[in-house]
């Protein structure tokens, strides 16, 4: 049977993952069961961390999933961690083939497909694997660095300044722009600034949607610097808490990463935003140009310490969009 014969089935596998949430420690997950005429007879997709895994949410759904075939976009664990090991439960359901997208690298999680081939069960990857990949590359880059996925973003002027020279700086960017950035930020497990900005502009870190509620699963609110956050900061009556880190950031990082946080949304100010950049920290930047010019002195990220052209940090532009007169480029780093 050709590969392609599940292009359709894995399409709408990925669809039932992005349900899942972005945030968490366990990856976006989706699994569709389809019988021999490709028709899909039953969904599922995972919930987060400690609920159930794509697999097993599909499963449940049917009588009998004898003869069936299960379509997931990640090769299915082979562990009991939160939950059982899928390998296992589509091979004691009779699932008689299993086709995948991308391995599951995980040191105790692998090897999902071999037990399935083990027990008799067809087992095919790669399916749509290119497409499939930005579900889960935040979850596969955290894990392979040790250290939460960087997103660093501010909004400046064309000429790329964050203030007027007086420090006035609400609102550069447009009001869609931002309603953009809290969506971003309801997609990371914490939002970071420095203790100087905490304190500077008091600023809520908080996610809403645009009618001004918060978004559910709300993320954390990280201040980092060596400036206790002063008794009256409103940061102490945030949502989901506040965490006040200091010293070095690859070790803050590695101890977010150790307290279960995947993700982390970078919001400043410029001598925080420097050090992340210059210690190659930053996965991704979302950078809202608003078509203005300002001039002076207060630039994103100060000094990088880049005496010379070819020094420069060359990224990656994955995408554009212009919200409101402002320009959001997104960009990657290669690491
Ligand atoms: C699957 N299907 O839907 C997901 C998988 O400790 P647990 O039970 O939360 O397992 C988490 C690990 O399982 C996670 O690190 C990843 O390797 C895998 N995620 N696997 O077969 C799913 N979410
Ligand atoms: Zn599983």
């Amino acid at each position: 049977m050709p590969i392609s014969t599940y292009d359709d089935a894995m399409r709408r596998a990925r669809e039932l993952a992005e349900r899942g949430p972005r945030t968490g420690e366990n990856p976006q997950v989706g699994c569709v069961l389809v019988d021999d005429a490709g028709v899909i007879v039953a969904e599922g997709w995972h919930r987060g961390a400690g609920t159930l895994h794509a697999e097993v949410d599909a499963l449940s759904k049917v009588e009998s999933a004898r003869g069936l075939t299960a379509v997931v976009t990640l090769e299915p664990c082979n562990h009991t961690g939160r939950t059982g090991p899928c390998a296992q439960a589509l091979i004691d359901a009779g699932v008689t083939r299993v086709v995948y997208s991308l391995d599951d690298p995980g040191q105790k999680s692998r090897g999902g497909a071999e037990t399935l081939r083990a027990a008799g069960v067809e087992s095919v990857s790669g399916v749509l694997s290119g497409e499939g990949y930005h579900l889960v590359e935040r979850w596969l880059t955290a894990n392979r660095l040790g250290r939460p996925w960087v997103t660093a973003k501010w909004g400046s002027s064309l000429d790329g300044r964050t203030a007027a020279t007086d420090g006035t700086s609400q609102w550069i960017t447009s009001a869609e722009s931002r309603t953009y950035i809290h969506l971003l930020r309801s997609q990371h497990d914490t939002i970071a600034i420095g203790t100087g900005t905490a304190i500077a502009d008091n600023p809520s870190l908080t996610a809403r949607t645009a009618d001004g509620n918060l978004f559910p699963n709300h993320p954390l609110a990280v201040v980092i610097g060596d400036t206790p956050l002063p008794a009256g900061s409103g940061l102490w009556s945030h949502p989901r808490g506040v965490l006040q880190e200091s010293g070095p950031l690859v070790e803050i990082l590695e101890r977010l990463y150790n307290i279960g946080i995947r993700s982390l949304f970078l919001e400043g100010g410029p001598r925080l935003m420097n050090s992340f950049i210059r210690e190659g920290l930053v996965d991704e930047y979302v950078v809202c140009l608003a078509p203005i010019l300002l001039g002076g002195d207060k630039t994103a990220t100060g000094d990088l310490g880049i005496g010379t052209l070819v020094d420069a940090r060359r990224l990656t532009v994955t995408s554009t969009e212009v919200m409101g007169g402002t320009i959001v480029v997104t960009a990657r780093e290669a690491h």
